[in-house]
């Protein structure tokens, strides 16, 4: 299996990207990067970065529209050059994600969103999104643009909110290279089960990124990938074989306490645990359990993994 880490999780605690990389080397297990764009791309050197980088290989950028004029929006900002701007943030990210080596750009759109009864024209605010996506997309047709859903946070309620929209979105916008990225917590935030996104994404060949966490429900948790949720964590590494996904599996997880390589090792050797669980029982038990659409037998099979 592919792995990258939150690059965050060690700048946030005053460490530089270059640290970052060194610590990623020392891990078992870790074969990706993932940068967010502009903050851990601009203000470095990118020959100092591809040379540190050494047999690590990017998988790709998210965007990150840090600069508070965006806060009315990013692809629906009521402003048409803010809008402008949040675009070429993309085709920027997709320019320099390409010369590392890179292949994927995880959108999040952090605030296409509202709070307020009234205060958008909803139809409107849509086909912008759609426009701006397929303005990304046809820039950049050798990337894969991924849509990264999240319930609420920061705007009360967010355009993409749901499994559910994002593949009503990416039918709309109708491009290839548009697909979409998955971040547990985010789905638990949403009461969306994350195998049944998964399974519809997958279905379609839209499923370019992953984000592994676990949390609570209630909230952004960012927990060690398989400490909350373990029947949800296998079910979702069972149909992820199950679809044979090739891609990377990101943990994006909010070490605030924890030592940050000590924690990003911990989410690798849960989900290779669980992994290898899956494969021990067998995926023809797990097809067969499945067909059955039974409970007594669903929860039958959880016991066997934990036994
Ligand atoms: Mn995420």
């Amino acid at each position: 299996m592919n792995y990258a880490g939150r690059m965050n999780s060690f700048v946030l605690k005053g460490e530089n990207v270059f640290d970052a990389i060194h610590a990623y080397h020392q891990m078992n297990g870790i074969t990706h990067l993932e940068f967010n764009y502009p903050e851990h791309i601009v203000g470095y050197d990118l020959e100092e970065i591809k040379k540190e980088m050494g047999d690590l290989k990017v998988n790709g950028f998210a965007v990150r529209w840090r600069d508070r004029k965006f806060l009315n929006g990013n692809f629906t900002n009521p402003n048409p050059d803010i809008r402008k701007e949040a675009i070429q943030y993309c085709k920027d990210a997709a320019d320099t994600c390409r010369e590392l080596g890179g292949s994927v750009l995880t959108v999040w759109l952090e605030n296409d969103g509202f709070d307020y009864s009234f205060q958008m024209n909803y139809a409107k605010m849509w086909k912008r999104m759609i426009d701006a996506f397929r303005e990304v997309a046809d820039y950049a047709p050798d990337m894969k643009i991924s849509i990264e859903y999240k319930p609420f946070e920061e705007r009360n309620f967010a355009l993409l909110d749901s499994a559910g929209m994002v593949m009503y979105m990416l039918d709309e916008i109708d491009r290839e290279n548009v697909g979409c990225t998955l971040d547990f917590c985010h789905m638990l935030m949403k009461h969306d089960n994350p195998s049944y996104g998964l399974a519809l994404a997958a279905e379609k060949k839209k499923l370019f990124g992953l984000h592994m966490n676990d949390g609570y429900g209630w909230q952004d948790s960012g927990l060690i990938f398989g400490s909350v949720s373990i029947p949800q964590a296998a079910e979702f590494i069972y149909y992820l074989k199950k679809y044979k996904y090739d891609g990377v599996v990101f943990f994006d997880t909010f070490p605030i306490r924890e030592e940050a390589k000590l924690e990003c090792q911990a989410n690798i050797d849960a989900f290779e645990k669980i992994y290898n669980l899956i494969d021990t029982i067998g995926m023809d038990k797990f097809d067969e359990v499945v067909s059955r659409q039974d409970g007594i037998s669903a929860q039958s099979l959880i016991l066997e993994m934990i036994r």
